[in-house]
């Protein structure tokens, strides 16, 4: 505004001056009056468009940067891939750890090509071993015959992710079952020690995951006990925090136990997260029961949610689940339930013990990644015309058309006194489609609380899908339409809706085998890998064909 002030009274008086100058005629007059007048106009008119004001709690940049990133892998890779066992006790013996062909390229290749853009390694899991060869206890590769107790694998995975453009994170457990002083005020310093070893020399580290499991029966350097702690008091980890920061300035850190943290668990394992789910807890760290799934609506603080899940049942590797790899239809719902309901998704590879990523895994992944590459190629979105039934000061600057623009910073706002809107998309001919994308621009806070998504079908407008919230990216799926319009009403918002990203897309049928399992009761369940497959089946070993059974749920044989 002050740069076009500035320019206007320039114009005016060298507009005046040739007045006085050349004393032209009164049209001549006229004319420039008319011009600087409308020029003021158009000055005033944004004077009072400004942009929405921040509504509640925001991200911070870290969050932001961490938001986008969307999808990427964790991996567990310790002694309990040796020892078979899920949590290592901490007398586990280093001679165990000896991969023969371990090549952290082969994983961060595996992740990027399957869409991620960071890897989270378990550097210490709560046995307490050190994949890198920490100075600060003996309990680590260094005196493992990997690589002749040289090897330093979160070395080795830093420079992989350096070479395939991913961003690293780690894994420290708090938890040290191998630790003499776990549970005395000693071994915070040791932790913190080994913190700052990570968090030094290894380059940027963009997240860092302290896992809730704190505290019980362990090793303990020999004293064989349980030791208990107070999850809330024992880190100290307002402390903890601060040096992380200082070593990280970009950082994230992910923590369920304890003190707020920058994100939050989702309060399950298995893959998804609330379909109402708001980036908001309170700052003092209290869950009201179960809400970590969904967040809090009127929490004082941004704590988004991160899906953290398996690409196998378990975290480590166990060769009996080599045939329990998930299948791409579970993770495509799991996509949907986590990327799709504004949160991120940390899917796990467990490492095998020659140090690679079993073919089962990577096939899947790979798979996976190719069908979510595929299924949003193509914005059907971009090439229509939007309108809303409110813009903001009815300027450009917030007009409908900013949500179909591929532009993550320009969006659609309406005035502040209006909690429901519609926007309407025209292709212009008729379209087939089946998912609906929307993203708000989250920098100015989460409002919209619930919104439909409604098409023109046969001449008449018909619902296709009915939401709550939406958040950083929210994605809905719906049987294919073939349609003419499509209208997003916002039908409840906390305040003046602010949208930044529409995306109508038509999702191409999974041609995959269904999963088949039998449940506890003894039923069949066919889940196909999209919704919109039909099912037909026998059960005497013949062939199917579509004169066949059809699937219309579970079933006894
Ligand atoms: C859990 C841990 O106890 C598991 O072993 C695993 O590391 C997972 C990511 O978090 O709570």
């Amino acid at each position: 505004m002050k740069k076009f002030a500035a320019v206007t009274s320039r114009f005016y008086l060298m507009s005046q001056s040739f007045l006085n100058s050349s004393k032209q005629n009164s049209m001549i007059q006229t004319f420039l009056f008319v011009i600087i007048l409308s020029i003021l106009s158009i000055g005033c008119s944004n004077a009072q468009t400004k942009a929405p004001a921040p509504y509640g709690p925001v991200p911070n940049e870290n969050q932001l940067r961490w938001q986008e990133m969307e999808f990427y892998a964790f991996i567990h890779f310790s002694l309990n891939t040796y020892t078979d066992q899920s949590w290592g006790y901490g007398n586990e013996d280093v001679n165990l750890f000896n991969p023969t062909e371990l090549d952290c390229r082969q994983w961060a290749r595996i992740c990027k090509e399957a869409g991620m853009t960071g890897v989270i390694l378990v550097a210490k899991h709560h046995c307490g071993f050190c994949v890198w060869p920490s100075e600060y206890t003996e309990y680590s590769v260094k005196n493992s015959p990997w690589r002749d107790g040289k090897g330093d694998l979160v070395q080795e995975m830093a420079d992989a992710c350096k070479e395939y453009d991913l961003k690293l994170g780690i894994y420290v457990s708090p938890w040290d079952r191998n630790h003499p002083e776990y549970g005395r005020s000693g071994y915070i310093t040791y932790f913190r020690n080994q913190l700052k070893e990570v968090l030094t020399n290894y380059g940027p580290i963009f997240e860092v995951w302290f896992d809730g499991a704190n505290g019980g029966t362990g090793y303990y350097g020999g004293a064989n006990g349980n030791r208990r702690i107070d999850r809330r008091t024992y880190y100290d980890w307002g402390n903890t925090y601060k040096m992380i920061r200082e070593l990280q300035p970009d950082i994230v850190i992910w923590n369920d136990g304890g003190d707020r943290a920058d994100l939050r668990w989702v309060g399950t394992e298995a893959g998804y997260i609330g379909e109402t789910n708001w980036s908001l807890l309170y700052a003092t760290g209290d869950v009201p029961f179960n809400m970590l799934h969904y967040g809090v609506e009127d929490g004082d603080s941004w704590v988004p949610g991160e899906v953290n899940t398996s690409i196998r049942p378990e975290w480590f590797y166990h060769p009996s689940e080599d045939t329990k790899v998930k299948t791409l239809s579970k993770l495509m719902d799991t996509y949907y339930n986590s990327v799709g309901r504004n949160a991120t998704l940390l899917l796990n590879f467990p490492i095998m013990p020659n140090g690679l990523i079993h073919e089962n895994d990577e096939k899947t992944a790979l798979k996976f990644g190719k069908t979510v590459k595929e299924t949003f190629a193509d914005n059907l979105a971009e090439k229509t015309k939007a309108q809303a039934s409110n813009v903001r000061g009815n300027a450009k600057e917030f007009a409908a058309a900013n949500t179909i623009d591929g532009d993550k910073e320009t969006y659609w706002a309406t005035d502040d006194d209006v909690n429901k809107a519609s926007l309407t998309i025209d292709f212009g001919k008729p379209t087939k489609f089946n998912r609906f994308i929307t993203q708000e621009y989250i920098r100015l806070g989460q409002r919209v609380k619930a919104f439909t998504v409604e098409a023109i079908v046969d001449g008449n407008w018909k619902e296709l899908a009915k939401a709550t919230t939406i958040g950083y990216k929210r994605i809905l799926r719906f049987p294919t339409v073939e349609a003419t319009q499509l209208r997003f009403n916002i039908t409840d918002s906390k305040s003046c809706p602010v949208i930044s990203n529409i995306g109508i897309y038509n999702a191409p049928q999974i041609l995959t085998p269904p999963s088949i399992i039998r449940n506890q009761a003894g039923e069949i369940i066919i889940t196909p890998a999209d919704a919109e497959s039909k099912i037909y089946y026998t059960i005497d070993g013949n062939e199917p064909t579509l004169d066949s059974k059809k699937y219309t749920g579970p079933f006894q044989t």
